[in-house]
């Protein structure tokens, strides 16, 4: 079937960014086909590209198995039938050339679960530009225990352009780069995006809007940080007329941009919310975060995170939350969000 972009009642607002180089990123994926049954593969990614063929599985290969849902390649014959399938890592994946184009080259366009299991996908520095991922409008990408980053791509999403499904489950985007354009980390353009317990850190769009995110769809954080991170307006969250809905969660330490522009860009606060500029950007809902750690560090878990510190403003004031951080560690017995009360877990994040 052929693929359109869902319908979105501002689609004809004249003053959108990069509308050519959105364009530029879908159209080439518009005629691919969706073949979807309710089974499922699983693909293990043991190998990078550019090995020897016959050598190993990597994720570029998984990626075309999956979208096909064949065994195109044969060096990552699924397990179980094709379907809504499974990749799972089993050590970082880098790049040091472009593997095809704007983004890994058979972008998503089914529906594809990545267990990183610890991992990080990376661009390395001085490789040639893309983004990490591009996810379309036939897309559904979930990221669990996944770093991505180090992405880089002239117009927008360095880390992920998504105009389909993104979910993000305790994974971080960092270190990412929309060189001229919007997204940083995370490009929505009419698409829906999801973060739970998760970081998007460190990322940049400093040309462009949304350093962090870039939001032109529907975008949700539920116990999530977005930190440091850089643009010219919006260096967290960029919302573009759309809906943010934010519960739980943490926005701080933009070098520029300021940390929610524009000042309605949260359309949701669901509460629990802070930010080290207090109400100042994101909203007069927003508690003002300190003892927070600019640092995203190893603090224990699949990926990086940010701590907060002894006497953080925010501990002990989340909502009702799942039991276990970012890290899979747990928040304690009350069951708040960051109400670790053992000492040797005081260092708690998100
Ligand atoms: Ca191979
Ligand atoms: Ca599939």
């Amino acid at each position: 079937m052929v693929c359109q972009p869902r319908a979105n009642p501002q689609a004809a607002r004249s003053s959108r960014r990069g509308r050519a180089a959105s364009a530029s990123r879908v159209l080439p994926l518009m005629l691919i086909g969706l073949t979807q049954s309710l089974s499922a593969a699983t693909i293990t990614v043991n190998g990078q590209t550019g090995d020897p063929p016959g050598t190993s599985c990597d994720l570029v290969e998984a990626i075309e198995n999956a979208n096909n849902d064949a065994d195109t390649n044969t060096d990552c014959i699924g397990s179980g039938a094709y379907g809504a399938d499974t990749i799972e890592l089993t050590e970082d994946v880098t790049f040091d050339t472009n593997p095809g184009g704007m983004s890994l080259p058979l972008v998503v366009s089914t529906t594809i679960e990545i267990q990183g299991y610890d991992h990080t996908i990376r661009r390395l520095s001085g490789a040639p530009d893309f983004g990490i991922f591009s996810v379309f409008v036939s897309g559904d990408l979930t990221l669990r225990n996944t770093t991505v980053s180090g992405g880089s791509y002239s117009f927008e999403g360095g880390g992920i352009y998504n105009v389909g499904t993104l979910t993000l489950t305790n994974s971080t985007v960092s270190g990412n780069s929309a060189t001229a354009g919007a997204g940083g980390g995370i490009d929505n353009i009419f698409g829906t995006v999801s973060l739970f317990n998760s970081t998007v850190s460190g990322n940049s769009a400093d040309f462009g809007r949304g350093g962090g995110i870039n939001n032109f769809g529907t975008l949700t954080l539920t116990h999530s940080t977005v930190s440091g991170n850089s643009a010219s307006e919006g260096g967290g969250i960029f919302n573009d007329e759309a809906t943010v809905d934010i519960a739980d969660s943490l926005l701080a330490n933009s070098a520029s941009g300021g940390n929610c522009f524009p000042a309605d860009a949260i359309t949701t606060d669901l509460g629990n919310n802070f930010a080290d500029d207090g109400s100042a950007s994101c909203g007069a809902g927003f508690g003002l975060l300190t003892g927070f750690d600019h640092s995203l560090a190893d603090n224990g878990g699949p990926t990086k995170t940010h701590a907060l510190l002894d006497g953080s403003s925010a501990i002990d004031q989340a909502g009702a939350c799942g039991t276990t951080d970012q890290r899979g560690a747990s928040r304690g017995g009350r069951l708040r969000q960051w109400c670790v009360r053992v000492p040797a877990l005081r260092r708690s994040v998100l």
